[in-house]
């Protein structure tokens, strides 16, 4: 498998993924500044022009939930994601959706002080720090005690908050931060 990647990038969250599911794999390094991401080579594997992207044999897989869910699956026996037909799949479907699709775009609003507005499909950030608040329940994890790539997806979003400075809020999600970055195999910024 060849993961595009950039350490200053969202590449680092399919990164963190490869690494817990101690997969096999090479990193093709992408010059941003020199718009590696939009040459013609790189746009047949992800149109989108955006990293990460993974090529695994005929497969192009892009967008970090996708490229996540994808390892989860391919690895089972690193047991990241609840198999086809778990109790659990549902559940965790909707929150690898969740992460990029609502909570991200919502942080994003906030960190970038642009207004919010709810036709656009997002909440307030608030809104999404009560749901994971509740997702977590006791915790440690999403999931309880089994680490999941949910915890991979909604974590790093909350990694990246922490990143870029935003003042301390809510207590159990920065013990759930502190937790997932106490992990070896935790995503590292800029590495
Ligand atoms: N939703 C996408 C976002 C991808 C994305 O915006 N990646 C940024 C790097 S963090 C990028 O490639 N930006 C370069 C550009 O858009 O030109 C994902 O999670 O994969």
């Amino acid at each position: 498998m060849k993961l595009y990647y950039n350490p200053q990038s969202r590449a680092v969250i399919a990164k963190w993924m490869l690494d817990e599911c101690a997969a096999p794999y090479e990193i093709v390094p992408i010059d941003l500044s020199k718009r590696e991401h939009k040459t013609p080579e790189f746009l047949k594997i992800n149109p989108a022009g955006k990293l990460p992207a993974l090529v695994d044999g005929d497969w192009k897989v892009f967008e970090s939930a996708a490229i996540c869910l994808y390892l989860g699956d391919k690895f089972p026996e690193a047991n990241l994601a609840p198999k086809i037909g778990a109790p659990e799949r549902g559940r965790y479907l909707s929150l690898m959706v969740y992460s990029t699709s609502q909570l991200e775009p919502a942080m994003g609003d906030t960190l970038l002080k642009v207004q919010s507005v709810p036709q656009r499909g997002w909440p307030e950030f608030e809104t999404v720090k009560d749901v994971i608040e509740d997702e977590l329940g006791a915790g440690p994890y999403l999931f309880g005690d089994w680490f999941t790539a949910a915890d991979i997806m909604i974590g790093s979003m909350f990694i990246w908050k922490r990143i870029w400075g935003t003042p301390p809020d809510r207590p159990k999600l920065e013990t759930y931060v502190d937790r997932l970055l106490a992990r070896p195999k935790a995503m590292k910024l800029g590495k």
